[in-house]
């Protein structure tokens, strides 16, 4: 087992790898800008080192920077954490290349799978359901007409690099494709550095419903079941839950057994998250994407498997095998996990950075409280506005909801405007409750509240 781990992240998640690692008699390394140099990762670790100024570009996605660091406490392996540098397949080849273990998957499972256009190729050699579409990279605007035609507009243009829906255009004519496919290239390009898109036929009404994965190096994968993730905003997941309270026990079998299939042809190991659009009309499944990294929305997962996966990550990188088969697996009740996000609901959620001077996490049965925040703690402009993730786990979902309303009541985080009193509205929202909900429904409701004045 690796005796230091460095941790290439900050916040909530960088707190959450450092209490697995303690767990495990493994000494952590926290990174921090100096925007962070008060926040609780460098606190809580047992050394950290400052890898430069606020901006992420020069700090937490600075490659040098956090090698440098990783050389310097002679660290075993790094942990990305999520977002940064989690899926970057060129920092786990520099890491493989100083012989520093990255705690994700193989550098070529990350690049199959991390791009669509080929995930999507896996996943159709190997029966796992994906829209009608192009067979792979769009070549041309007349190609692109064609396939358009052929699987009846809408259709989606999307780019293979993409990710929080940048790259992505909707067409319902020939006219609209045209212009789609241009200003998606461009976006791409400008945002990835690749310009690769390709088309799909547009799910109008859908639901986000993904898979929890663990594989070890010597072949073994299971799924730790699902999520739902239909409630978001602007592709910022709100609410995540486990399981999907709509599937069937068949469909759900289905679905979970699909993403084991394609993570075994990409030889996947560690933690990796299968995202499907469940079409809310058809009930059909199709794959979205994949996600190559340990998630936000974990916890929900733990709560409802009893599976540690950030410390699965961790044996799993140092080589060892997963140590529980599927049939080990058993799911127990429900979990539910909101985001809370120093952001103005009642301002089209601009980010409201600054000092909180009180904050009171609530806590009891069933509840589970995953920040870096404290009374006292300034949140940074720099970086993404979450500052906290409230997981409750009862038996049944209605009793999750009462514990979250409940819980949520108890969260006072002052003078800092938060999305809790959003969080506590939609805990209350009949859709919801009855999961008469899809991916643009949060946006639809904020709308016609927004008229509503
Ligand atoms: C889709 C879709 C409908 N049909 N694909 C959004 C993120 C990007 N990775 C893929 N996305 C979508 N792909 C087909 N064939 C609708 C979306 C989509 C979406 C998906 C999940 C959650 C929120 C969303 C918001 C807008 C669009």
């Amino acid at each position: 087992m690796f005796s230091r781990i460095l941790i290439a992240n900050r916040g909530e998640i960088a707190v959450r790898i450092i209490r697995a690692a303690r767990e495990m008699g493994i000494e952590s390394v926290a990174v921090f800008s100096t925007a962070d140099k008060d926040s609780r990762h460098v606190r809580m670790a047992d050394q950290a080192v400052c890898i430069g100024p606020p901006p992420s570009a020069q700090s937490y996605l600075n490659i040098p920077a956090i090698i440098s660091a990783a050389e310097i406490a002679n660290v075993d392996a790094i942990h990305p954490g999520y977002g940064f540098l989690a899926e970057n397949s060129h920092f786990a080849e520099v890491c493989r290349s100083c012989k520093i273990e990255f705690i994700g998957p193989s550098v070529e499972s990350m690049a199959a799978l991390g791009g669509k256009v080929s995930c999507k190729q896996i996943a159709i050699k190997n029966k796992v359901p994906t829209a009608p579409g192009s067979k792979g990279k769009i070549e041309s605007e007349e190609e692109a007409i064609k396939v358009a035609r052929e699987i009846v507009y809408p259709v989606i243009v999307k780019a293979s690099a993409g990710g929080g829906g940048r790259g992505m255009r909707v067409a319902h004519n020939d006219i609209a494709l045209r212009a789609g496919l241009k200003s998606a290239m461009a976006e791409a390009q400008g945002a990835f550095g690749d310009s690769t898109v390709y088309i799909e036929k547009f799910i109008e009404k859908a639901r986000h419903v993904e898979v929890q994965i663990l594989g070890d190096m010597h072949g073994n994968v299971v799924h730790l079941f699902e999520r739902d993730c239909t409630m978001q905003r602007r592709h910022q997941k709100l609410i995540e839950e486990a399981p999907c309270p709509v599937l069937k026990d068949k469909e759900r079998e289905e679905l979970c057994n699909a993403a084991v299939r394609l993570c075994k042809a990409a030889k996947y190991y560690s933690a990796g998250t299968v995202e499907f659009l469940m079409d809310a009309v058809t009930r059909k499944f199709y794959l979205m994407e994949v996600n190559t990294r340990v998630q936000v929305e974990h916890p929900v997962t733990e709560a409802i498997t009893g599976i540690d996966i950030v410390k699965a990550q961790i044996r799993v990188a140092a080589g060892e095998k997963l140590g529980f088969s599927q049939k080990d697996i058993k799911r127990h009740g429900h979990a539910i996990e909101v985001r809370i996000n120093a952001e103005d609901p009642a301002k089209n959620f601009i980010p409201c950075a600054g000092l909180i001077e009180h904050f009171d996490p609530p806590g009891g049965p069933g509840v589970r409280m995953d920040t870096h925040c404290y009374s006292g703690y300034r949140v940074p402009s720099n970086y993404d506005s979450m500052i906290a993730k409230l997981i409750v786990h009862k038996k049944t979902r209605a009793a999750a909801i009462s514990t979250l309303r409940r819980a949520l009541a108890e969260f006072r985080v002052d003078p800092i405007k938060t999305t809790i009193p959003l969080h506590a509205e939609l805990m209350r929202n009949n859709d919801f409750l009855r999961n008469d909900t899809d991916i643009h429904y949060v946006e639809r409701l904020l709308e016609r509240s927004a008229s509503h004045g």
